[in-house]
């Protein structure tokens, strides 16, 4: 009894010097988290650099009412359970926002920690609508979502290509089999549908479904999922002898897609993003300042700026780094953000999410069409 006693009062002590610990705390924690390593890890690095970028700018400023920032660093190596073990160790670290995850099967089950710790999540890139639709109130993300995206690409092949025979690929991922079924969705019935069927993430060989689809006489190849498949897919494709363009959306969109198909084979491939930062002039500081330090920006390292900023924002209004004022704040402001005018809706989505067509030429990714409504 009298050893319960003292295990007990020895739990209570500790805890107790852990508030005491966090309430001195002289800095202020927010986590990055997506894919750090693996094969995904260049998306990881460009969260990583986009959030350092934000966060060292604003110490140089003094930080965040007088604190500096700490920035926590969480890799889910794509894995949906490691998402959830990186989610809770960054909320035990004492991390008062996150900038995460990348992949939607990572965001999805990530935001219920956080939605537990009643800290908010902005996500960069997780464009499945799930992530939003759970009614939890502190998830954010400052990207589209896969409804808006697989509308636009479908818009391009019926107005542009007017091709009527589709294969249709996915990861079998949310993020690949949500994008492709919201593609094939907005497509409508004059499309056939020659092929439909998943590959599996992380294998390399995928001659067997690229020679059955091959029989199929497809016009156009659409992929959902990520570039190392779709390089995979692409150079293989070309190397059986198909010539069908492909088509597949912002989780390709990066230059290890072109590395990895080659850029003869890449040649002519569509992929649906947002426009070029290039041509934002809001954009051009950030993009001159990310290039003195890391290099070429890749395709979400200013939209993890952009999160970053904005989370930082939120909790200066906030006055502290109380969750549910954060989240507040995160409803009710409007930011300029590198990539513009940034607010969100209820359900913590953006109210602008500009979608457009681009085509690879010469191994370089460039805009090729916008809908009429941009
Ligand atoms: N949106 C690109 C891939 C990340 C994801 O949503 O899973």
């Amino acid at each position: 009894m009298r050893k319960t006693f003292a295990a007990l009062l020895c739990v209570v002590l500790v805890l107790v010097v852990m508030a005491g610990c966090r309430k001195q705390s002289d800095t202020i924690r927010i986590g990055v988290a997506g894919p750090m390593t693996g094969d995904q890890s260049k998306m990881g690095a460009d969260f990583k650099n986009g959030v350092a970028l934000a966060v060292e700018e604003w110490n140089a400023k003094g930080g965040v009412s007088g604190k500096k920032i700490e920035l926590l660093i969480g890799d889910d190596q794509h894995d949906p359970k490691q998402a959830v073990s990186v989610a809770n160790k960054l909320v035990n670290e004492g991390a008062v926002g996150i900038i995460g995850h990348f992949n939607s099967s990572c965001s999805i089950p990530a935001s219920d920690v956080y939605d537990r710790a009643r800290i908010p999540m902005i996500s960069p890139g997780s464009t499945n609508p799930q992530l939003t639709e759970k009614g939890y109130k502190g998830v954010f993300r400052v990207c589209g979502r896969d409804d808006q995206q697989g509308k636009v690409g479908a818009d391009f092949v019926n107005s542009q290509l007017k091709v009527r025979n589709i294969a249709i690929i996915h990861d079998k991922t949310t993020y690949g089999q949500g994008l492709a079924d919201e593609f094939r969705k907005a497509l409508g019935d004059e499309v056939t549908i020659v092929f439909s069927g998943g590959i599996i993430q992380g294998d390399k060989d995928f001659k067997g479904v690229l020679t059955t689809i091959r029989e199929k006489k497809p016009e156009l190849i659409f992929f959902g999922g990520i570039y190392t498949e779709m390089g995979l897919l692409v150079r293989q494709a070309r190397e059986l002898g198909i010539k069908a363009p492909f088509m597949s959306g912002d989780g390709s969109i990066d230059p290890k897609f072109v590395e990895i198909a080659g850029a003869q084979a890449a040649e002519g491939t569509f992929l649906t993003f947002s426009p070029d930062p290039k041509n934002i002039a809001s954009a051009r500081d950030f993009i001159s300042r990310y290039n003195t330090k890391f290099g070429e920006i890749g395709p979400y390292s200013i939209y993890a700026y952009d999160a970053a900023n904005i989370m930082l924002a939120a909790i200066r209004e906030a006055k502290g780094a109380e969750g549910l004022k954060i989240i507040e704040m995160l409803h009710s402001m409007e930011f300029n953000g590198a990539m513009g005018k940034i607010r969100f809706n209820e359900q913590g989505d953006v109210t602008v999410a500009p979608y457009v067509v681009w085509v690879t030429r010469d191994g370089k990714f460039v805009e090729q069409w916008k809908p009429n409504t941009i």
